[in-house]
């Protein structure tokens, strides 16, 4: 607009050429009242252009608006894994009942590993738990049980122990198997226990967890350490019992073998088995984690992704 009417070839240079043919004693007063024209518009577009400049100026202000008293956001919290706040539940509930929470090496000794738990090195249930040998001769630990050997020379009879940790194993990685995972080993030894304390304790342990009543099965299980031996199930709580990839489609996942410590055990770690008893437990942590959260594939928890955790 600017251009049409105050341009060079604008509608007022247009008239301002006319004014030669005006009649010369009209001509001053006609050429008053055009510089006036000219001179109103020209305000009316500088006013209007200003206010346009104003508008823009305040809606750029009111968005790109920041207090710079405000604090400022600092780092995101993180969370604790899913294993750790479930740990840190059993280590609770353990405490309470009176069992002491004991911590062992993940590289371990031959010894403790297997010899110790009445595995020779001849016996063929070395081969159930293929681990990783280091070039010293120990090795990464299969299993927590080795914490229950330490646990006994430490702090004798009676006892009543807990030992959560990472285990390894030489394994193929699987919906449900993983090669580093976590374990929690429990003991008590003390005079007459029997099965139905095991079973006492497992229940407790599982109801705390659960919140609710799951279904468990207790088949006869082989652990050279434990006689008798046992496998305690549960139904799986992914599919609830047709079958899926977290239960390897059997409806029932390997949860707890536990059982009533063998007297060669206790008797290597210089305890009088025909004065002292005791159950033993290797409680599956990693897969628990999974029942309890319904996780189907185990590689989820050491896998880092963060759009995972955050969930927990
Ligand atoms: C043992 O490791 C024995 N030390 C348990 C034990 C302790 C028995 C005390 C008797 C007395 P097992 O190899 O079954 O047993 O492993 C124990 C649990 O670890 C299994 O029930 C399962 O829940 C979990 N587990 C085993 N292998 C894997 C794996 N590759 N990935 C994830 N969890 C596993």
């Amino acid at each position: 607009m600017r251009v049409d009417v105050l341009g060079r070839k604008g509608t007022l240079a247009q008239i301002s050429k006319e004014m030669g043919k005006v009649a010369p004693e009209q001509r001053a007063a006609a050429g008053k009242r055009l510089n006036a024209v000219k001179q109103e518009i020209d305000a009316a577009f500088e006013t209007k252009s200003s206010q346009f400049a104003e508008t823009a100026l305040r809606a750029r202000l009111d968005s790109e608006w920041v207090d710079l008293t405000l604090p400022a956001p600092g780092p995101r919290p993180g969370t604790l894994h899913p294993v750790t706040q479930i740990q840190a539940e059993i280590e609770d509930l353990f405490v309470s009942m009176g069992f002491t929470v004991l911590d062992g090496p993940e590289v371990e000794s031959e010894y403790y590993n297997f010899d110790a738990l009445n595995i020779p090195a001849d016996h063929p249930a070395r081969d159930m738990q293929d681990t990783f040998w280091l070039s010293s001769g120990s090795l990464l630990r299969t299993h927590t049980s080795p914490v229950q050997v330490r646990g006994m020379e430490k702090l004798g009879p009676p006892l009543r122990m807990i030992a959560p940790g990472r285990v390894f194993r030489n394994e193929s990685v699987d919906a449900s198997h993983e090669h580093t995972f976590y374990q929690l080993e429990g003991m008590m030894v003390d005079r007459e226990v029997s099965v139905a304390h095991l079973i006492y304790f497992m229940k407790t342990l599982l109801t705390a967890i659960f919140h609710r009543e799951v279904t468990v099965r207790l088949r006869p299980g082989f652990f050279p350490f434990v006689e008798p031996g046992f496998e305690l199930d549960i139904q799986c709580l992914i599919c609830g019992g047709p079958g899926c990839p977290g239960c390897k489609q059997s409806g029932w996942v390997e949860l707890l073998p536990c059982g009533l410590v063998h007297p060669n055990v206790l008797r290597m770690s210089k305890i009088d088995p025909d004065r002292w008893n005791g159950f033993a437990f290797g409680l599956g942590l990693t897969r628990l984690v999974m029942m309890r959260y319904a996780i189907d594939d185990i590689r989820q928890l050491q896998g880092g992704d963060l759009r995972f955790l955050r969930q927990f």
